[in-house]
């Protein structure tokens, strides 16, 4: 059956049960410029604006894709409308109106920097997602990054976000306007000062008097964002066009659960955050510790250990009870300690309330997808625990297995012929070439990529010890056997 497109023209068609903006679209101006326009932005930060837009007309969104212009082309025809399901035993669709235009750098370069430039801008939020800020291993910019030094040779073209805000600002300074706030909702560690670092960083390469400007006038928020976002697939698609009785080309899904937390800074206080459940807090880094370490490391840990024991969805995974059992005094004996009031009551019911939704049946997300990257994510989510640990004299067995499964992985990717989705996929596949399944010398191979195994903790005998058991121990099939009683 082919059905009506949505758009502003079907949208009064949809079929009850399905919400729809409760504000007139065409009265809103854009205010906020966004980068990455991926499911996570959509199911995220566009549905707080959307909540927002109904009661403050200044905050519809210009979003702008770095490089592929497949959401512009599969939203366009639509008003840039597109559906969400929230995803619990009954779905709740909602068609999101936050989104006005949807613009392709480097093809629409003007027409970015005009909207970074308008005055009306006031709010720029980016989830580009870990490598898409070139830092290197030391969480600097990566100034040996063809793309930041394509950015630094031609300003008025960049193809990095850390170019577009760059120029961006430089421009806004220049006509007199107040900075925007840039806020990164990116699962990195104090992203906002991260960005704001990066952000000077290059600037104070051309325009030392500019990044001086940015460190001092311009707002860097550390934020946390978190709601599970499986990728949209067919099932999805075919889903909302049955409920909401009309077709949508890229609908997004996520988990009920949502949170956004934003450092509270005077400049940030632009909008009535509280009113659409945005938390508005002084010390964020305690929220984006607890679940860089929780939420996603308890994910990476389910996807390299759940791939290597044929696992497929994050629920799947959950159900194998060796895994989950594991998983679980992971994050409570090991992970815990690692947070400020390791073994306070928060900590605990943060921790049953995200196994909790790592169990949702309803949500089917694909461990593969969360095994993108590894190289820029264990780092954050597991790495630096794991240092921690060694430093305190804690166990490290634990912590060793998620990062011995993620060389595992490799290694059956490699054996498979790829595709590895990674930036630094070409190294690991040359690493992956070169294992033999010998504990000693595989995890030693490994043990070269000097951004995550970096000394002292990579030179640490324990460190080594630990890893190297946990990577024999596992064997090519993810055995856990040995771990249980550990
Ligand atoms: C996931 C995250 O794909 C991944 O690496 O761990 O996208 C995760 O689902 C979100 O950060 C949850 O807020």
């Amino acid at each position: 059956m082919t059905q009506r497109r949505l758009s502003e023209a079907t949208l009064a068609q949809t079929r009850p049960g399905t919400a729809r903006p409760v504000y007139d679209r065409g009265a809103c101006r854009i205010g906020w410029v966004h980068f990455g326009p991926g499911a996570f932005h959509r199911a995220h930060q566009a549905y707080y604006a959307d909540r927002l837009l109904g009661r403050d007309p200044r905050w519809a969104i210009s979003a702008v894709s770095l490089r592929s212009a497949a959401v512009r082309d599969a939203l366009a025809p639509q008003d840039y409308l597109y559906c969400l399901a929230e995803l619990a035993e009954q779905p709740q669709l909602r068609v999101i109106g936050a989104l006005r235009e949807i613009l392709v750098a480097p093809a629409d370069c003007g027409a970015v920097f005009a909207r970074l430039v308008a005055p009306d801008t006031r709010f720029v939020t980016l989830t580009v997602t870990e490598k898409g800020y070139c830092l290197g291993g030391d969480g600097r910019l990566d100034f040996a990054h063809p793309d930041i030094a394509h950015d630094l040779r031609s300003g008025a073209r960049p193809r990095t976000v850390i170019g577009f805000l760059a120029e961006g600002l430089r421009r806004r300074r220049a006509r007199g306007h107040t900075p925007f706030v840039v806020a990164s909702c990116d699962n990195l560690p104090d992203n906002g000062p991260t960005l704001r670092a990066a952000v000077a960083a290059f600037t104070a390469r051309t325009d030392p008097g500019l990044a001086r400007w940015i460190d001092s006038e311009v707002a860097f928020p550390r934020t946390m964002v978190d709601s599970i976002t499986p990728a949209t697939d067919a099932a999805l698609i075919e889903r909302v066009a049955r409920a909401s009785g009309l077709q949508d080309e890229w609908p997004v899904q996520r988990e009920p659960f949502i949170q956004w937390v934003i450092e509270d800074l005077p400049q940030v206080r632009l909008a009535d955050w509280a009113s659409v459940g945005v938390t508005l807090a002084a010390d964020v880094s305690r929220y984006d510790r607890a679940k860089l370490r929780v939420v996603n490391g308890a994910h990476s840990t389910l996807a390299y250990l759940g791939l290597l024991r044929g696992r497929t969805t994050v629920a799947e995974a959950m159900a194998d009870a060796p895994l989950q059992r594991l998983l679980e005094r992971l994050l409570r004996e090991d992970i815990a300690p690692s947070l400020q009031g390791g073994g306070a009551l928060e900590v605990r019911g943060y921790i049953d309330a995200t196994l909790e939704r790592l169990r949702n049946p309803s949500v089917r997300h694909q461990l593969a997808q969360i095994a993108w990257d590894g190289s820029k994510k264990l780092p954050v989510r597991l790495l630096a625990a794991m240092a921690e640990a060694l430093a305190a004299g804690r166990p490290l067995e634990r912590l060793a297995l998620p990062i011995a499964a993620w060389m595992r992985f490799v290694v059956a990717r490699t054996r498979a012929g790829g595709p590895l989705t990674d930036p630094q996929a070409e190294r690991l596949l040359a690493i992956g070439r070169f294992c033999t399944d010998e504990a000693e010398r595989d995890v030693a191979r490994f043990l070269t990529l000097g951004e995550l195994f970096a000394p002292p903790v990579a030179a640490a005998p324990a460190f080594v010890r630990a890893l190297v058991n946990a990577y024999r121990g596992l064997g090519a099939s993810g055995s856990l056997a040995e771990f249980e009683d550990a």
